[in-house]
């Protein structure tokens, strides 16, 4: 009996696909790469001609190992957004090993996130909402190279940026952006993370207080602007098309949003009627001298600066925004690690346009600062860049990966597909993909990864939820072509990622105690204390191996009771929490560190207060009592 293997019955995929998104249905199915096209049967055609290959010291497919033995530690830090769970995953590459979870927007027990009061109050004053859709994330970059201090993330959902500190690898801080539904591209302003952007994808009323309901052509978008350290919301650009993904120039002066919604629609027809879209170029000088200038309207106690195409402000020579027509419905834009270029994907269309960026200041129409438009295939969403010239685009609806050249499609002319080295399959309908520190100024070109929206017939069947499929490649040996080192499930589902080089980030292991909001408590009697003020009682204790400060408390029913707690460990790896059952708390506690939390006890009873995490052989005994006198 012969059996095909599903997972190259490439046809039947895109026929599904297709079948299943009438958008990307419509697009012509002559440019369909079949499965032929898969490792290296594309490079003799194209020749493989990059002008960067003598650089090339990376090691050969066969050389390479991506396997790393136990107890061996991994080269990069990948942080993969995670989609609408809320969160950040990271991932050690080439391992593809999950290492950790940051919780975002969303509560998360084992860190104790968002039932402690200080990171309570965080989600809470950043709008309440217990969930979030993060996929951005983008770590601060000092001279165009990853400098290890923050990571940046959007909120798709709520119209929020967040902002992770790198040290500590936990949230410190989220803005709500008042004038933004829908944030979606983020990114920093390079060389220098000057200011964070969020990219508003939905457009609304601005501000969006009931006026205009149903008038569309009233609704706008605006590019956020934030400064990262101190992260505080500066000023927001307002423009009357939508806005989708972003990516930055190197030298501080442009940065590049796509637009979809050129045609302003609320439907998906209206959406899809124009032939043509925009990718977007805010110059940043220009629009911080209009924000200088008072040239601004405070709204939602924001400036907002007008950038739509008839605003005076882009008359002249010196326009804020400039807007450039690319086919229907582009999706990601990203900007070449040399800073000449910003390639943006077609999506509706199978080609990615190159946009020479130092042409902006010098063309008077801004679509003469297209230089290139190379024919990828079909459904090109993303383009991420290695160190020798090439670039990587994800093809949502042939399910591949195309890698082209970026000179080549310079010279080549519009349209062409010769620029194309090789398409390789991937498991299916990718998203993002991210090569090593690909959108800094030094890519590392080795390792690539595909984050692949379907993973049908990839793994044990789990029932109808599918985990997503993350892809790693091997891309550091031009002769032999990509090369499919793993899958990797993904839990759903994350949209981006970044990897960064792990010699570039030196977290701590223990906490500073002047690094954090509450004060030390150690284990002198003076510390330790529990002080009552009318129905209030505070009790601030330490903990440790194996014990809290406090063997029992007494509290009457109905208090509100606050509990502080310093874990005195200086161990690394030696983590308590403090749960309470029936009450809803669990307060993680690492090495050194201080939290606190508030609840009220409102039945009386016997509660034991009892560590979640397994910190030694008396972790079982590790425990207190809350004792609840019922009130009279
Ligand atoms: S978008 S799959 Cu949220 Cu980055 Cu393109
Ligand atoms: Cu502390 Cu278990
Ligand atoms: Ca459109």
């Amino acid at each position: 009996m012969t059996e095909t293997n599903p997972s190259n019955d490439q046809e039947t995929i895109e026929a599904d696909v297709a079948d299943k998104d009438p958008l990307f249905a419509r697009i012509p199915r002559r440019d369909f790469m079949k499965a032929g096209a898969a490792a290296g049967a594309m490079g003799s055609l194209a020749g493989c001609t990059s002008l960067l290959d003598d650089s090339n010291d990376h090691p050969t497919a066969g050389e390479v190992d991506a396997t790393v033995p136990p107890g061996e530690h991994d080269d990069y830090y990948a942080f993969l957004s995670g989609g609408h769970t809320g969160d950040i995953r990271v991932y050690g590459v080439p391992s593809m090993r999950q290492i950790m979870r940051i919780p975002v927007f969303n509560m998360e027990s084992a860190r104790g996130y968002g039932f402690d009061d200080q990171t309570q109050e965080m989600l809470e004053e950043a709008g309440g909402y217990t969930w979030g859709d993060t996929h951005h994330p983008r770590p601060s970059q000092t001279d165009n190279e990853y400098d290890g201090e923050w990571l940046f993330v959007n909120d798709k959902a709520n119209g929020r940026m967040a902002r992770i500190d790198l040290e500590y690898f936990e949230t410190d801080a989220i803005i709500d952006l008042p004038n933004q539904q829908g944030t979606h591209g983020a990114c920093a302003l390079m060389p220098d993370t000057r200011y964070v952007f969020g990219v508003g994808e939905l457009r609304v009323p601005i501000p969006n207080d009931g006026r205009d309901l149903d008038d569309p052509s009233e609704y706008g978008s605006t590019l956020s602007a934030m400064s990262p350290d101190p992260f505080d919301h500066e000023w927001d650009v307002r423009v009357d098309c939508n806005l989708d993904n972003g990516d930055s120039g190197k030298e501080g002066e442009w940065f590049f949003t796509t637009s979809y919604n050129s045609e302003e629609g609320v439907t998906e027809e209206e959406m899809t009627s124009a032939d043509t879209d925009y990718v977007v170029a805010f110059n940043i000088p220009r629009i911080e001298d209009a924000v200088e200038a008072g040239e601004y309207d405070e709204i939602n106690g924001v400036p907002v600066v007008d950038g739509t195409e008839d605003s005076p402000l882009n008359d002249g020579d010196e326009p804020l925004v400039r807007y450039i027509d690319v086919p229907t419905n582009p999706h990601g834009v990203s900007v070449t690690p040399d800073g000449e270029y910003a390639i943006a994907s077609g999506k509706l269309d199978p080609t990615c346009t190159i946009i020479e960026i130092d042409q902006l200041n010098e063309v008077d129409d801004p679509n003469d600062a297209i230089v290139g438009r190379v024919n990828v295939g079909n459904g090109p969403l993303h383009t991420a860049y290695d160190d020798r010239g090439h670039a990587y685009t994800t093809l949502f609806v042939d399910s591949q990966v195309v890698k082209w050249d970026i000179e080549d499609a310079v010279d080549a002319e519009m349209g062409s597909e010769d620029p194309v080295i090789e398409k390789h399959d991937v498991h299916y309908s990718p998203g993002h993909l991210i090569a090593a520190e690909s959108y800094t100024g030094s890519p590392q070109g080795d390792w690539l990864i595909v984050l692949n929206k379907l993973s049908k017939d990839r793994f044990l069947p789990v029932g109808p939820v599918f985990p997503e499929n993350d892809q790693l490649f091997y891309i550091g040996d031009d002769d032999a072509g990509m090369e499919l080192v793993k899958d990797t499930p993904a839990y759903p589902e994350p949209h981006d990622a970044s990897i960064v080089r792990a010699d570039r980030l030196d977290p701590a292991s223990v906490y500073d105690p002047d690094d954090l909001e509450l004060d030390y408590i150690s284990a002198d009697d003076e510390d330790n204390f529990i002080e009552r003020d009318g129905d209030e009682v505070h009790i601030e204790m330490y903990n440790t191996r194996n014990h809290f400060g406090f063997e029992d408390i007494t509290v009457q029913e109905g208090d509100e009771v606050t509990i502080r707690t310093t874990n005195i460990e200086e161990e690394e790896d030696i983590l308590h929490s403090l749960a309470i059952p029936q009450h809803d708390v669990n307060v993680k506690t690492a090495p050194q560190e201080t939290r606190e939390v508030t609840f009220t006890a409102d039945e009386p009873g016997v509660y034991w207060i009892y560590c979640a995490y397994f910190c030694s052989a008396l972790h079982l005994e590790m425990r207190s009592r809350l004792l609840v006198e019922p009130a009279d």
